[in-house]
């Protein structure tokens, strides 16, 4: 059942022990969300199975003590946080469970008891408006946890909208700190396994091109979104980047604004290529990862048919010519 921002105490109100649970891999926007929640509403925190290096580096200075993988069965209820497909939970989903989300795919919202999706640029943006309207003091840590997850999922405020400044103002304000100490809390130091990684995805990257447009696809085990990332800045409009783990493939896509605004929808893409094989995928329009198993070249291979298909991709700069291949690959 779909509850309201302002909904969320009064159905949160009877739950004596509540586990804000974050998805596998937890950002700073699941990490930063759960410890504002629980600061306000009590609970305890977990995430599934690890946590990314800037989610873990956030958790330290918040003082938020993550747990993983806790036993969900402990808890008289779950709530899952900026989370949206079943995959990223790795069937650690207790069958009684909420959902507080701003992505846009549905996988979990028919079998949530009560749930708050809407489509925002970071989870924050709507944990700032359930504090608000529950009326809850919000001290230095939980805006600074906030703040952080915002600047992190909206790409330092590149893909923010007049929401996403209104509600960082207020935080700001709320909070009472400076904006660096929240920029400083998402700065590390730069890891020198992530630049090979994702020099590597680079140098292996296969560019496709359709009329003006370039889909760039590549294969690296580990920093598949950061690779994704660094070829879209490089002049990929559409990138996917697989890695193996396990007997799983995990393919990270990213695209241009342009492409996201010709109404490309990689959320969309690579939740249908993930069920096709097995697996499940999702996210937003201009970032977005798949789980499945399988061979990463085939999967690849499905993403940039899907692209190529859509009509996002139609029409000018210069429609209609073939598919080719601008650059093959070496080492394969
Ligand atoms: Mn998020």
């Amino acid at each position: 059942m779909r509850i309201s921002e302002q909904q969320y105490g009064d159905y949160i109100g009877p739950y004596r022990n509540v586990l804000y649970l974050c998805h596998r891999n937890a950002d700073p926007d699941a990490i930063g969300c759960s410890f504002a929640l629980s600061r306000a509403f009590g609970g305890a925190i977990g995430a599934v199975d690890d946590l990314s290096r800037t989610g873990a580096s956030l958790a330290e200075i918040l003082g938020a003590g993550v747990q993983i993988n806790p036993p969900v069965e402990d808890y008289d209820l779950v709530v899952v946080v900026d989370t949206s497909v079943r995959t990223q939970l790795g069937g650690k989903l207790p069958a009684s469970y909420a959902l507080v989300d701003h992505h846009l795919d549905e996988g979990l919202l028919e079998d949530a008891l009560f749930y708050i999706q809407k489509p925002a640029k970071s989870t924050a943006e709507i944990v700032w408006t359930i504090l608000k309207e529950n009326d809850k003091k919000v001290d230095k840590m939980a805006a600074l946890g906030l703040l952080a997850g915002m600047i992190a999922d909206t790409g330092r405020f590149k893909r923010a909208t007049p929401c996403t400044f209104q509600a960082a103002a207020e935080i700001l304000e709320a909070g009472g700190f400076a904006y660096e100490e929240a920029q400083e809390a998402l700065s590390l130091p730069t890891n020198i396994s992530q630049r090979i990684a994702v020099l590597k995805a680079a140098s292996r990257a296969e560019v496709m091109r359709q009329g003006d447009w370039l889909v760039a696809c590549t294969s690296v085990n580990s920093f598949e979104g950061s690779a994704a990332m660094a070829l879209v800045d490089l002049g990929a409009d559409v990138a996917f980047v697989a890695g193996r783990h396990g007997d799983l493939v995990r393919i990270s896509a990213r695209c241009s604004r342009e492409a996201a605004q010709r109404g490309l929808n990689l959320a969309q893409i690579l939740g249908e290529v993930g069920r096709a094989h097995g697996g499940d995928g999702g996210g937003h329009s201009s970032a977005a990862a798949l789980e499945a198993p399988g061979k990463p070249s085939a999967i690849l291979d499905a993403c940039r048919k899907k692209v190529f298909s859509s009509c996002a991709l139609e029409g000018p700069p210069s429609s209609g010519l073939q598919c080719r291949a601008m650059a093959r690959p070496r080492d394969r």
